[in-house]
């Protein structure tokens, strides 16, 4: 296991990179030509400049999070073929340049779904976080409009204006594609990727859906621990492989987020490890990494990524806003930090409490 951290670039983040450095036992960041749009091919010297910089600080990069499937190829429009040829020209340049995974997702329209960005809770932290009753009220196009003043002056990654100026085309696109015809693209996508990942060694890790059902009567397949192993089966290879997101998988309260974990085994490339917290089962807020501060045993989880031998990055994924910082939602340096000290430390005990077995 390496403990990372999700780092946005110069440009657009907040937190340096000699911050990141500072948290003790993180030595990678996971990032992403920001900026850069879905079905456009990376440069090789934009990912050496990126790669560069990085270094120069004492960090190197564990993974690209992400590079966006076009909307075309997730549709499956004719239109598909260019954009996986730039996928595959943009896998391979990553690869040439040392880069050996790549998490996406295939979430139509829009990426993750929050009805507030910075809901207080009761120790005056904000965090984000989501009710079913908000997304029924609400039109999709105005999703945006109605959290972006919380957004901190960020642009929130998969939410760009220009992105939701046109959710009205895009629901269009998906009027005719239901959860079959949406593995149906999956499995054409990835069919055609693999040969990139087998010659480069990359390891695709697809991210759930979040939440971990159907919004707005979207598709929405990367749910549960039956989808995912349908997954991994029709597109047989190691390198089609799965971030785990505790985050998002537990959003559902139906998956048992060790289990699942244990049915991935070997084909779990990446972990996102945070917590929630219910007041219902389509009522849910983030919370602190530890576990008394939500609703899920962090301890089990780390336990089973340790059991079933995850060699991956992990990085503590959105944190709570603290201490005054000023941060693109869930993406401040503070609480993160203390998400991954503790998740270092839970990962410690429990290599030495299991490695004491064994003697
Ligand atoms: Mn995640």
């Amino acid at each position: 296991m390496e403990m990372t951290l999700r780092w946005y670039g110069s440009a657009f983040d907040t937190v340096t990179l000699g911050q990141i450095r500072q948290i003790p036992g993180v030595t990678g960041v996971i990032t992403t030509l920001y900026g850069a749009k879905a079905g456009e091919v990376w440069e090789r010297e934009k990912i050496r400049r990126l790669a560069g910089e990085v270094e120069a600080s004492g960090l190197h990069i564990a993974g690209i999070e992400s590079v966006n499937v076009h909307e075309a190829i997730k549709a499956g429009l004719p239109e598909r073929e260019t954009y996986i040829a730039n996928y595959i020209e943009t896998l391979e340049n990553l690869g040439k340049e040392g880069i050996h995974l790549v998490c996406y997702n295939f979430m139509p329209v829009f990426d993750w779904t929050r009805t507030e960005l910075a809901r207080k809770r009761t120790d005056g932290s904000t965090v984000l976080a989501y009710t079913q009753e908000a997304v029924d009220a609400l039109e999709p196009e105005k999703m945006f409009a109605s959290i972006s003043g919380d957004a901190n002056g960020s642009i929130m990654p998969g939410w760009e204006p220009e992105r939701m100026a046109q959710v009205r085309e895009l629901f269009e696109l998906y009027r005719e594609v239901d959860d079959e015809k949406l593995f149906d693209n999956l499995k054409y996508f990835l069919e055609k990727i693999m040969p990139v990942c087998d010659r480069y060694d990359i390891n695709m890790a697809i991210h759930p859906d979040d939440p971990a059902w159907s919004v707005f009567g979207l598709p929405r397949i990367i749910i549960n621990k039956k989808n995912i192993l349908r997954m991994m089966k029709m597109v047989d290879n190691p390198h089609n492989g799965v971030t785990f997101c505790s985050g998002s998988y537990g959003t559902n309260r139906e998956n048992d987020l060790p289990d699942m974990i244990r049915a991935l085994k070997g084909r779990i490339h990446f972990a996102h490890v945070r917590n929630l917290k219910f007041r219902s089962p389509t009522d849910f807020e983030e919370a602190a990494h530890l576990s008394e501060d939500g609703d899920f045993d962090m301890y089990e989880i780390m336990k089973a990524l340790y059991e079933t031998g995850f060699n991956g990055p992990v990085r503590p994924d959105h944190g709570r806003m603290i201490w005054g910082e000023t941060a693109m939602p869930g993406y401040g340096l503070y609480d993160r930090a203390l998400g991954a000290a503790y998740l270092n430390g839970l990962w410690e005990a429990i290599r030495k409490s299991e490695d004491g077995k064994r003697q």
